[in-house]
């Protein structure tokens, strides 16, 4: 594999790592909050990040490089409210999205395109998991801190898809 490509891949695996520590402890506070339908669908969105990590491990070594198993940093542990939590992850998410673009950026330069092809699955993926974020920031905004509407808003936040079911649910 080439040595760019494998850099830069095991960068993103690094980021899908974060991605998935970053949302699990947000899940965990939201679960000590008290917020269970929210720390649901965060734990779940973990899971997913973690397969998406999978995804490049398996790719890299498939290819003949060496994908590398990376150290994560703790999490920020604590949140002001659930409009902290999604403006967070939606910051995080356009991150993880100028990262992508990258990759795509650099399997270009060096004519590597079956790295580019197998990258279009996470180009897709960050233009659903941002539409997500974004729409779940809307709904925030219009309940604002009145508490039925956040007691209907856990409730619901369930039955909202996290990213691109058909990639996610295997991790080749
Ligand atoms: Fe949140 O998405 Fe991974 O790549």
């Amino acid at each position: 594999m080439n040595k760019k490509i494998e850099k830069i891949l095991n960068k993103q695996i690094e980021a899908e790592a974060v991605s998935s520590h970053l949302y699990l402890a947000m899940a965990s506070w939201a679960e000590n909050s008290g917020i269970n339908g929210t720390a649901n669908f965060l734990y779940l969105h973990a899971d997913e990040e973690r397969v998406h990590m999978l995804k490049l491990i398996k790719f890299v070594n498939e290819r003949g490089g060496k994908a590398v198993i990376p150290a994560i940093p703790a999490p920020k542990q604590n949140f002001e409210s659930l409009t902290d939590v999604f403006s967070r992850l939606l910051e995080h998410e356009l991150m993880v999205t100028n990262m992508i673009n990258e990759v795509v950026f650099v399997c270009l330069q060096e004519k590597d395109y079956t790295t580019h092809n197998f990258m279009q699955w996470y180009v897709a993926e960050q233009l659903e998991e941002e539409a997500l974020a974004r729409n779940i920031l809307d709904k925030l905004k219009m309940i604002g801190s009145d508490k039925g509407g956040l007691y209907l808003f856990d409730r619901d936040i369930e039955s909202f898809q996290v990213g691109n079911k058909a990639g996610a649910a295997s991790p080749k």
